[in-house]
């Protein structure tokens, strides 16, 4: 029975509901120390002093650590995947608010809640930036100097620089973009704006260090375990098969835990105390580790009178925060994606990763592309409108189309857009009459489409183990933070193998145990370690084969596995071991001009129809109705990549239309769950989801990524939908009511208090 394309129950599903699921935060190990953090107060300032002694004075406190005795035993204390940017606790400057410079560790959690209170530091106060536009000519320097890491292959171009916030620039050059825009037939040009928003996983931050004989184990809430791994060898100067990081499920992790977070600072404190450390964070807390990146995109086309594109400029400007953490990749891969889904002949992207003293922000759920395709979404819709096209016919004249190359060079295969676009229309029913509503509430409709690269080149490896009854574990680093990576990856083990994927265990990352993988972000897993468990179930089987011929069996015959160990060996004993590794092909880009012909392994195709109601005297808008349809070539689990699509979407519609991280002077001032709100049940509308018949022929069988793809369209199809319904065109996320009322009356010339 095929187990690709099979909706089976998520093989976790048992432990979830009956609480029994193993997670970091119910890990008790004896005689652990809890740690709490005390926290930076400024936003950029140098550390005069910081006072422990009442803390450490207080009764139950074990100690208090700074940034000075990390030192000690890791003299060069800096991590990160892009730069070695980032202390583990706060040295000689803090670069925003919240950041880490002591730890408090007591064995009871709120003896050291209390003793962080009594913990004075003194700055002084540097002069801060905190726009990201600003940021490029700021004379407020973040970092003195830049360190790139060297670590992955597609960063190795980030060059050592001093006195500048640029952390990356990123260009890319195709045709003759000024030329085309000084002969274009019309030019429309734009300002969009996107907000910092968080990540917020119910399960918030959690790493717990137990130390060893010149050894450590992290258990930890991660994306990223052979990641983590790596960096924490690096940092103390160890071989890798020392630090042994251990990942059960996740409560959510939408790109906050990848690479290190928590780990470096848990293990150097247990290392220092020679005691297991604990710190669980508070949600809270969660404001202050990693964010959405705040974007800038001033974005500027080219148009034929008959509705072509013919030239696009592209001005990004991404607010990497105090730490780079993975944002110039952000820049750099997402920033190649600015032109939009569409042939355009004459490209000129600028995209900047720039350090500011606020959160550092990262990958959340779409890895930029959201705040991309808000600005050319926005910008396509108001061309169509000023030529007088229908938004879905314009965009029909301009998509990428199979074989066609994308701004880079890279030719498009396997891109669904026009497939993704006309489901939209189809379900959305584009072409009937639409209910305008009447009197104070108005009725519009908007689209948009959006497109992302797979992150290349990476390496995954997957073992599978046949044992002698015939059952198989699969050894995966793929952390299941509730994407489902568990049950489709024991689905693509089943299919290969020819038996249940139900009979497949799938053993949790244990970087003693399960192999590497460069992490579970991007969208990459199914596709990349989906090749890998494929690979390893072949292996499998060829020596499961090979074995039957030892045994004698005749070849050809297609005998239970058990009886082969039995045939072999005279009882049930031994097992078979299959490995398999993926790493697919990659050109980086070319370092003038940004151009590849092979920039990514495959494309991530995703778009929404939205209906909305606005009100006219109040601003609000009410979301009628919510299309979401995507590109996930073969679905491996249909039922499970269906609700992909819709979480990914109601967690678009959070940062649609209220989520913003609120600051002054560099203080967040909404950092609570009371004050920053999150799509609850009762914001979630009338929604559909869709995935188009398609094939990613590179990808197994038939699959690639899905889970960000519903977050694309979103937030421009809202706003798309919103000028259609009352005229009005917001530039800035998130929509709020506010923002709508004061466009209305500003588009009627209507003061606000008269309302
Ligand atoms: N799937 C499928 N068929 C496909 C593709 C995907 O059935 N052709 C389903 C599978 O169940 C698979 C899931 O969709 O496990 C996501 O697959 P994929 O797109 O390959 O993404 P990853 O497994 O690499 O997961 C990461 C991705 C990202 S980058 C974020 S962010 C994210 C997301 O998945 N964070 C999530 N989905 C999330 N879902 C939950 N519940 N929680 C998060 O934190």
């Amino acid at each position: 029975m095929p187990q690709v394309g099979r909706t089976i129950p998520r093989v976790e599903a048992r432990a979830k509901v009956t609480g029994r699921a193993e997670y970091v935060h119910h890990l008790r190990v004896p005689g652990m120390l809890h740690g709490k953090v005390f926290r930076s107060t400024v936003a950029h300032g140098r550390i005069k002093s910081i006072d422990t002694r009442a803390a450490a004075a207080l009764d139950g406190v074990y100690r208090v650590i700074t940034g000075d005795d990390i030192a000690k035993l890791i003299p060069n204390p800096y991590y990160g995947p892009a730069f070695h940017d980032q202390p583990i606790l706060a040295l000689e400057k803090v670069r925003h608010v919240g950041e880490a410079v002591a730890v408090v560790l007591a064995e009871d959690v709120h003896v050291a809640e209390h003793a962080v209170q009594m913990i004075a530091a003194e700055y002084e106060e540097l002069p801060a930036v905190f726009d990201e536009v600003e940021a490029k000519t700021s004379d407020a320097i973040v970092h003195e100097v830049l360190k790139p890491a060297g670590t992955f292959a597609d960063l190795k171009h980030l060059a050592g620089r001093r006195d500048t916030n640029v952390a990356l620039d990123y260009q890319l050059r195709r045709g003759d973009a000024d030329k085309a825009l000084a002969e274009a037939d019309r030019v429309f040009e734009h300002t969009f704006r996107s907000q910092q928003a968080l990540h917020l996983p119910f399960e918030p931050f959690v790493s717990v260090a137990e130390p060893g004989e010149g050894a450590i184990t992290i258990h930890t809430s991660n994306q990223t375990p052979s990641f983590v791994r790596m960096e924490i060898a690096r940092l103390l100067g160890w071989p890798e098969n020392k630090v042994r990081v251990k990942v059960p499920l996740l409560g959510g992790g939408f790109g906050a835990k990848v690479y290190v977070k928590l780990e470096a600072l848990v293990a150097a404190l247990a290392l220092i105390v020679r005691r297991p450390v604990k710190i669980a964070l508070t949600m809270e807390e969660q404001f202050y580790m990693i964010t959405k990146h705040p974007a800038t995109f001033r974005i500027k086309s080219g148009v034929s009178r008959d509705g072509r594109i013919t030239a696009r400029e592209c001005e990004v400007f991404w607010n990497g925060g105090a730490y780079a953490d993975i944002g110039p990749r952000v820049c750099q891969k997402s920033g190649f994606t600015a032109p939009g889904p569409y042939e355009i002949d004459n490209v000129k992207i600028d995209s900047y990763e720039l350090y500011t003293n606020r959160t550092p922000a990262g990958a959340l759920r779409g890895f930029g592309i959201p705040q991309l395709v808000w600005a050319y979404e926005c910008h396509t819709d108001v061309i169509a409108r000023a030529l007088g096209l229908d938004p879905i016919e314009f965009r029909r004249r301009n998509v990428l189309r199979e074989g066609r190359p994308q701004a880079t060079g890279t030719a498009m295969h396997d891109a669904a857009i026009g497939e993704v676009l006309d489901t939209i229309a189809t379900e959305m029913n584009w072409s009937a009459p639409f209910d305008r509503g009447e009197g104070v509430k108005r009725r519009g409709r908007g689209v948009a489409i959006g497109f992302k690269a797979s992150i290349s080149p990476t390496t995954s490896v997957a073992i599978i183990n046949i044992s002698a009854d015939g059952s198989v574990t699969l050894y995966i680093n793929t952390t299941d933070m509730g994407q489902g990576s568990d049950t489709t990856m024991a689905q693509i083990a089943a299919e290969t193998l020819d038996i249940e994927a139900e009979r497949v265990k799938v053993v949790h990352p244990d970087t003693d145990v399960t192999p590497y993988d460069m992490g579970t972000l991007g969208s990459r897993s199914t596709f990349h370690v989906g090749h890998a468990v494929k690979l390893a179930a072949q292996d499998a089987i060829a020596k499961l084969q090979a074995l039957a011929t030892e045994a004698g069996l005749p070849p050809g015959t297609n005998y239970p596995p058990d009886e082969i160990f039995v045939k072999r060996y005279g009882m049930r004993a031994g097992n078979v071991i299959g490995t398999g590794t993926y790493i697919p092909t990659y050109q980086s880009p070319d370092k003038k001009t940004g151009l590849s012909e092979n920039v990514t392994p495959f494309w991530m195709v995703g778009g929404a129809g939205v209906e909305v109601e606005v009100d006219t005297e109040t601003g609000h808008v009410r979301i009628t109705r919510l299309v979401n349809v995507a590109d996930c070539g073969t679905p491996i689990n249909p039922k499970i990549a269906a609700t992909q699509l819709s979480g990914a979407a109601i967690m678009a519609l959070g940062f649609t239309l209220f989520e913003n991280m609120e600051m002054d002077g560099g203080q967040v001032t909404n950092a609570s769950l009371a004050d920053y709100k999150i799509p609850g049940v009762h914001d979630i509308p009338p929604m559909e989801n869709r995935l188009v018949a398609a094939r990613q022929e590179s990808g197994p069988y038939g699959a690639k990524g899905l889970g960000e793809s519903g977050t694309f369209g979103v937030s421009p199809a809202v706003a798309n939908a919103i000028d259609d319904a009352v005229g009005v065109r917001l530039t800035d996320l998130p929509l709020t009511p506010e923002k709508v009322l004061r466009a209305l009356r500003g588009k009627e010339n209507r003061p606000l208090a008269e309302a």
